[in-house]
């Protein structure tokens, strides 16, 4: 008898015949350039993985999903799917009219029947959706910062998924995945969420859990897009091939899942264990603070540690789907082995290593033993994670015009050369505004396409291993941070506020901008017509009244070795 749980769901593209006819047909229509996190959304959308859903939300269905988890039908849905647009687009745009929804470089993926489009309530999104409006939150800063003002709700039609072109083989639809374990007989699956490499404590987890179900197992990690600075999926993956042979051969399969998740704790849980529903799978393993964000901004965690199971075993019926609730497992140095936390005596010796811990042994270039990982995946961690004293890492000096920002910038340059091993670049205001932003005036837009810029290029320099010096005034705060989060996902980032006061900026004025300033003949500048919001909490603040530059250039230098960063 077949299984009804792998019948097919419904995926919403079209035939090869009519999508090859609606490209064509396309050219015609308003485009919107999809984001990296709605290309994710669109892809499970249209895959089915994202079923019952058929489009992005309209109003009656946001509403109701940030209310109470519920679409306007009463089906249960967590998580609001949404596609925010600029207002400039949004005021082109008519209800009724098709719009076509293209990837980064122009490709067509779908069209959407625009049926809603409304200016939603971040605020309220934000409390009910992620549990605060504090932007500690990744996906509460994502939705304040990165996303854009209005919604666009509508059914979706697919013309074809967005392409990959790494780890085919390790890619499947929820009805691939379905046809395979239909093929394989597997009548009872149980999925391994993860956006972390697995060591051998969550292998022993997994496998129990495999063994405690009588389940085959599925570890089903996310490629999309995870928390900001988590190790990339490439090196992931790699780690994720190297454990699936600690495996009893053919009990357990690996796929990888294009999600980009939000880090909402208990209700991500829901979500997480829909779409695997979706992808066949009949349990779903929920640990403790499963797809938590960290801390918020008063330094307390988010959500509960168990919140997301509670949350889980609320539904699990309606879901059809069977929580799985994480064992810890600790490592027993006399039994040599993995056992849950909860089972053991007491007077044997537990160790364990934290992810703080790993990471601080990774950046140090520590050992780490083989009871805690396997020695494949530490090799693999330990290519993409140098030591901090070999990464690529970002200087960003910000302050008023004429602080001293360039002086110290240079100085700083090149006393790293003088250590060398890293190639140094510096992106100074000038140098940048003529190279790079020459057509950039001073309005807050084109300051923040200005900082945008020189935060990727310095990110790239990062990527690979160098050493970017910026020095622009970078006079707002949430652009800053933009930067910093662009940045830290390749290295780390030393904001030094250079803040000299700006009576003294004034009375150097060693470009005679401040008197033309004053007299009104030069707008919108930094400190007399313009804001400036003074960094809270950079690494380093240095004052340049009285103190040579060579004095502030070392002062970076110092919390630069403080931070791993150069070899003391
Ligand atoms: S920003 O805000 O970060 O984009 O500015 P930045 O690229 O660093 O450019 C600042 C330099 O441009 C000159 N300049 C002005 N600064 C501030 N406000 C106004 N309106 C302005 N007009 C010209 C000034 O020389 C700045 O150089 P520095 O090195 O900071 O003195």
């Amino acid at each position: 008898m077949q299984n009804p749980n792998l019948a097919p769901v419904p995926e919403l593209f079209v035939s090869y015949e009519s999508a090859q006819k609606m490209k064509v047909e396309a050219g015609d229509l308003a485009s919107h350039d999809l984001s990296p996190r709605q290309i994710c959304d669109l892809e499970l959308l249209m895959n089915g993985g994202f079923a019952p859903l058929k489009g992005f939300l309209g109003q009656d269905d946001y509403d109701g999903v940030v209310e109470n988890m519920r679409l306007a039908d009463g089906k249960l849905w967590p998580m609001p799917i949404t596609l925010d647009v600029s207002e400039a687009f949004a005021d082109k745009i008519e209800t009724g009219q098709d719009i076509a929804l293209r990837d980064q470089e122009g490709v067509i993926l779908a069209t959407m029947t625009v049926t809603d489009k409304w200016t939603p309530d971040k605020s309220r999104e934000a409390e009910k959706v992620f549990g605060a409006d504090d932007d500690a939150h990744p996906a509460v800063n994502y939705l304040h910062n990165q996303a854009r003002k209005v919604y666009l709700g509508g059914p979706v039609t697919g013309i074809q998924p967005p392409v990959h072109y790494d780890f085919r083989a390790r890619r499947d639809t929820p009805n691939e995945l379905r046809a395979y374990f239909r093929k394989m007989g597997w009548r009872r699956v149980v999925a391994f969420q993860t956006r972390n490499p697995l060591h051998r404590a969550h292998q022993e987890l997994t496998f129990r859990a495999a063994k405690d179900t009588q389940a085959n197992l599925l570890i089903h990690p996310v490629v999309g897009m995870t928390k900001p600075g988590d190790v990339d999926h490439f090196t992931r993956v790699r780690c994720y091939e190297a454990v699936l042979d600690k495996y009893p051969a053919a009990t357990t399969t690996m796929s990888l899942l294009p999600l980009a998740m939000r880090m909402a704790g208990p209700r991500e849980a829901v979500w997480h264990g829909l779409i695997r529903k979706n992808y066949g799978v009949t349990h779903f393993i929920v640990g403790r603070d499963h797809a938590g964000p960290g801390k918020n901004s008063a330094g307390e965690d988010f959500y509960g540690p168990y919140d997301a199971q509670e949350l889980f075993k609320e539904h699990a019926e309606e879901m059809g789907i069977e929580m799985v609730p994480f064992k810890h497992m600790v490592y027993v140095q006399e039994r040599a082995q993995y056992e849950p936390a909860d089972e053991i005596e007491e007077g044997v010796t537990v160790l364990n290593i934290s992810g703080t811990e790993l990471r601080r042994r990774l950046q140090e270039g520590l050992e780490i033993p083989d009871w805690f990982s396997f020695p494949e995946v530490v090799q693999e961690l330990r290519k993409t994670r140098p030591p901090r004293s070999q990464q690529g890492f970002t200087v960003f000096l910000t302050g008023l015009s004429g602080s001293g920002k360039s002086t110290i910038a240079n100085a700083l340059m090149v006393k790293l050369m003088e250590l060398g091993g890293r190639p140094v670049t510096l992106l100074d205001g000038d140098i940048v505004r003529k190279n790079l932003s020459s057509e950039l005036g001073f309005s807050k837009e084109h300051r923040d396409l200005n900082i945008r810029r020189i935060g990727y290029v310095a990110s790239e320099i990062t990527k690979n291993g160098g050493i970017a010096i910026c020095a622009p005034i970078a006079p707002y705060g949430t652009t800053r941070r933009a930067v910093r989060e662009e940045i830290e996902q390749y290295g780390a980032f030393c904001e030094v506020h250079v803040a000299t006061p700006l009576e003294e900026c004034e009375a150097r004025d060693r470009k005679g901008l401040y008197k033309l300033a004053r007299e009104g003949k030069i707008k919108e500048f930094t400190g007399i017509s313009d804001p400036y919001d003074e960094p809270k909490d950079p690494e380093v603040r240095v004052n340049t009244v009285n103190v040579d530059v060579d004095h502030c250039a070392h002062q970076v230098l110092l919390k630069l070795e403080s931070m791993g960063l150069i070899a003391g």
